[in-house]
């Protein structure tokens, strides 16, 4: 180590939690205030590298994009020094002005008119599921209703060939693993992924996707002249990567929130005019997407805390959504509240793009449950699937009782 190491690392708090560990991964929640207590930014020696949980910080420099760039990675891997798993994303691994023009693209395609589109099919789905889920009484809710929702509209929304459901769930893990270190979470899921892969990249090709999807409207920027064939392909695979796991978590952990929560369950029966705030609080109380990295592109101090170039820096959604300078009442999830400011969506230039895709989804969720669905009660311990990056469910024992 370098003396000036040494120096810009004095006066740095040193957290000793293994923030990459089965204890940690399956319940975040319960380390989250050491986090946020150690200081506005702290180090983590067992990876050599920086850490912010508060709300503050970890929005500032998710604004910061010049500063804490993307394109090194937004996993612990410094794409500056090691070969990623993948080629990068051109959206999520890039920083302007190639961002710019991705960004810009999926943008158009991703759109609330297309989305407004498809609320009657998805709603129907989601009631025929929901009746069914109702009719049975007690569920998983995660195979049944938080899985089975978006693999009914997910893949026609894309155009994508049928039958790589597990192909698209395996490759999703795999991916959001990857942005954590290479432990035996990672290489679990990272052993199965080829045939997933192979899958994907087959599917992103433009003749494999039908002609009214999102994936032919990524292809139709390249026949503009916007992006290349090839970029077109890398493009889809974003849609593939980030569409599915994300959305069947959200789902999965607003369920279990109101099946610990029955009195907000009662208040949302009560003024159904609170349902388009619901997914939101219950990102932000518990986030899917639970971190990610930037990578320092110059010599920063960041709250009295030097940050030398090249440090990866891990950012703490998830803890930030339940920062108490902030939130009042930050552990409660309460329907009423503005959850507006979370970063369960991220902040800044690459803020999700499917963020109103998943809120649709949601909606139509509750649409479905609301008339039919007097109470959501645990019928048993939630399974976890343990996670680099997602707080995850694998599955989600419940009783709807009917209205
Ligand atoms: C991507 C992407 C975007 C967001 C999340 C993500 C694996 C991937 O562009 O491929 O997670």
């Amino acid at each position: 180590m370098t003396e000036s190491a040494v120096v810009s690392r004095s006066g740095v708090p040193n957290v000793d939690i293994d923030v990459f560990g089965d204890a940690f991964l399956a319940d975040p929640y319960a380390r989250h205030k050491e986090l946020r207590e150690a200081g506005p930014v702290f180090y983590l020696s067992s990876y050599g590298i920086y850490g912010m949980a508060r709300h503050a910080e970890v929005s500032e420099t998710l604004r910061d994009w010049q500063t804490f760039i993307s394109s090194r990675g937004v996993g612990l891997t410094d794409f500056g020094k090691e070969e990623p798993w993948r080629p990068p994303s051109l959206l999520l691994e890039a920083d302007p002005p190639l961002h710019q023009r991705t960004r810009g693209i999926m943008n158009e395609v991703v759109n609330l008119s297309s989305l407004r589109a498809l609320r009657p099919v998805w709603q129907e789905h989601a009631n025929e599921l929901v009746e069914h889920a109702v009719a049975r009484g007690t569920i998983d809710g995660v195979d049944d209703i938080a899985q089975a929702f978006p693999l009914r509209i997910f893949p026609a929304t894309i155009g994508l060939p049928a039958g790589g459901e597990d192909h698209l769930l395996r490759y999703a893990s795999v991916a959001f693993n990857a942005f954590g270190p290479r432990n035996h979470i990672f290489e679990n899921t990272a052993n199965a992924a080829g045939p997933a892969a192979e899958w994907v990249a087959m599917a992103c090709e433009r003749a494999n996707l039908n002609s009214s999807g999102w994936g032919a409207g990524v292809y139709a920027a390249a026949d503009e002249g916007r992006c290349t064939e090839s970029e077109a392909g890398r493009l889809v695979r974003s849609l593939l990567t980030a569409g599915l796991d994300t959305t069947i978590n959200g789902i999965g952990n607003m369920l279990y929130a109101f099946s610990q929560n029955p009195g907000q369950w009662d208040k949302l029966r009560e003024e159904p005019r609170l349902l388009k705030r619901v997914f939101d609080e219950s990102l932000r109380w518990d986030s899917t997407a639970q971190t990610f990295f930037r990578t320092a592109s110059r010599d920063v101090r960041v709250a009295g805390v030097d940050i030398p170039e090249g440090s990866k820096v891990l950012l703490f959604l998830g803890a930030a959504n339940r920062d108490p300078r902030k939130w009042s009442d930050a552990e409660t999830f309460d329907i009423t509240r503005s959850a507006s400011g979370h970063v369960g969506f991220g902040f800044g230039i690459h803020q999700c793009l499917g963020q109103m895709m998943a809120r649709q989804e949601a909606e139509m969720v509750l649409n479905a449950l609301l008339p039919r669905v007097r109470r959501i009660e645990p019928a048993g311990d939630p399974g976890r699937v343990l996670n680099n990056t997602l707080h995850a469910l694998g599955s989600l024992p419940i009783t709807f009782v009917p209205d």
